[in-house]
């Protein structure tokens, strides 16, 4: 999974992604030059996965991942230039998740030379940025096609992409992203070639003062009436991220921190994203895979290796709480807790499977 970090300059991109890849990029002080995004890659440290490698004695473990990108700032008022260079444009459009840094620190000379504070205005020139950079390419689109037409192109394909760029572009002129239009999943692919930005999922994460974290909750439910958001103190997490982590998990006590910024940002990307986790284990190696949820057997196993989708015959499967409570998979048998699940069996969060298949 993909996740681009976008947000106005000086919001503190860079710090929120070496916090969470644990990296050392430099961050840019109010310089607003145009580096080249970064990418860094995050293992998602899952304890039901230690378990299970503990359990099989396996030789590997090998986590799920999520890489970050971290974007330059994007300037307000762009409506003369591009959002993004076109070397940044093919990188966004790799990415599932836009997570918007959200600046909510004072600092003398960004207020200077930026403006004051302002989350929810921050977000929402964001916003109009996104749909305005939707509604020309939306506008120019729909042009295009009906010169076609009337040039006596004929094709199905063209109508209904017609039909549904006209759905779109009311909604942009009035300034609302296509992300609530409720498309449906057809629609959506049928525009993917777009690559519109107000369409990607999105989730805000307000970046606090180290000194004012968890004095938020007001502003964080006003950002959660339109989009899933999570607070972390950026800077803050950038230094505990160079910590070993004994030390870490002190100075998280300290800041009554429960979860740190790369658990939190997880959990809500994998809800955003409707995704969940299942596993394979045993001695040579324990994994853990991610999934849409509503993924089948069959297609889960795909993910593993596409023989084992062809030749899918069956998947044992258990949950790794059970095996946690039961002790051991010959008590799970015992107890009709490992079944065998066929290939339209709808995989859930902590299964752990094992395929069967022909090759
Ligand atoms: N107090 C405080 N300062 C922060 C925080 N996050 C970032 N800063 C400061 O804000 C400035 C900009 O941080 P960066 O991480 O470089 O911001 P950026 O969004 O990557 O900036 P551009 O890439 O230039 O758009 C630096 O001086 C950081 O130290 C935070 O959580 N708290
Ligand atoms: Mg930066």
């Amino acid at each position: 999974m993909r996740i681009g970090l976008i947000g106005l300059p000086n919001s503190g991109k860079t710090t929120v992604f070496n916090a969470l890849t644990k990296s050392t990029e430099e961050i840019t002080s109010y310089s607003g030059q145009r580096v080249k995004p970064h990418i860094g890659v995050v293992e998602i440290i899952d304890k039901r996965l230690d378990f299970l490698e503990n359990y099989y004695q396996s030789k590997k473990k090998v986590y799920t991942t999520i890489e970050y990108i971290d974007f330059v700032g994007l300037k307000e008022k762009v409506d003369k230039s591009e959002l993004f260079s076109r070397e940044e444009l093919s990188l966004f459009k790799t990415v599932e998740e836009v997570a918007l840094v959200i600046r909510n620190f004072s600092d003398p000379i960004i207020d200077e030379i930026q403006s004051n504070v302002n989350p929810l205005s921050d977000i929402e020139t964001l916003e109009q940025e996104f749909v305005f950079s939707d509604y020309k390419i939306c506008e120019k689109r729909i042009e295009r096609i009906k010169k076609d037409l009337k040039r006596g192109v004929k094709s199905t394909s063209i109508h209904s992409e017609l039909n549904i760029l006209e759905k779109c572009l009311p909604q942009l002129e009035q300034g609302k992203p296509l992300r609530i239009l409720g498309l449906k999943d057809e629609e959506k692919k049928i525009l993917s070639g777009f690559q519109f930005f107000s369409l990607k999922p999105l989730l805000v994460i307000l970046n606090s003062d180290e000194n004012n974290f968890h004095n938020n909750q007001e502003l964080v439910n006003i950002i959660e009436e339109k989009y899933s958001c999570v607070e972390i103190a950026g800077k803050f997490e950038m230094e505990l991220s160079q910590l070993s982590n004994e030390e870490a998990e002190l100075f998280m006590q300290d800041m009554d921190i429960k979860y740190s910024a790369i658990d939190r940002l997880t959990r809500k990307s994998y809800e955003l994203l409707n995704l969940i986790t299942f596993f394979t284990a045993g001695k040579p190696e324990a994994h853990a895979w991610t999934i849409k949820r509503g993924t089948n057997a069959q297609k889960a196993a795909g993910k593993i290796h596409s023989d084992m989708s062809r030749g899918f015959i069956r998947a044992e499967c258990f949950s790794v709480d059970d095996l946690k409570k039961y002790g051991s998979e010959k008590e799970l048998r015992n107890v009709g807790k490992l079944y065998l699940k066929g290939k339209d069996y709808i995989v859930q969060d902590g299964d752990v499977l094992r395929i069967r298949f022909n090759v």
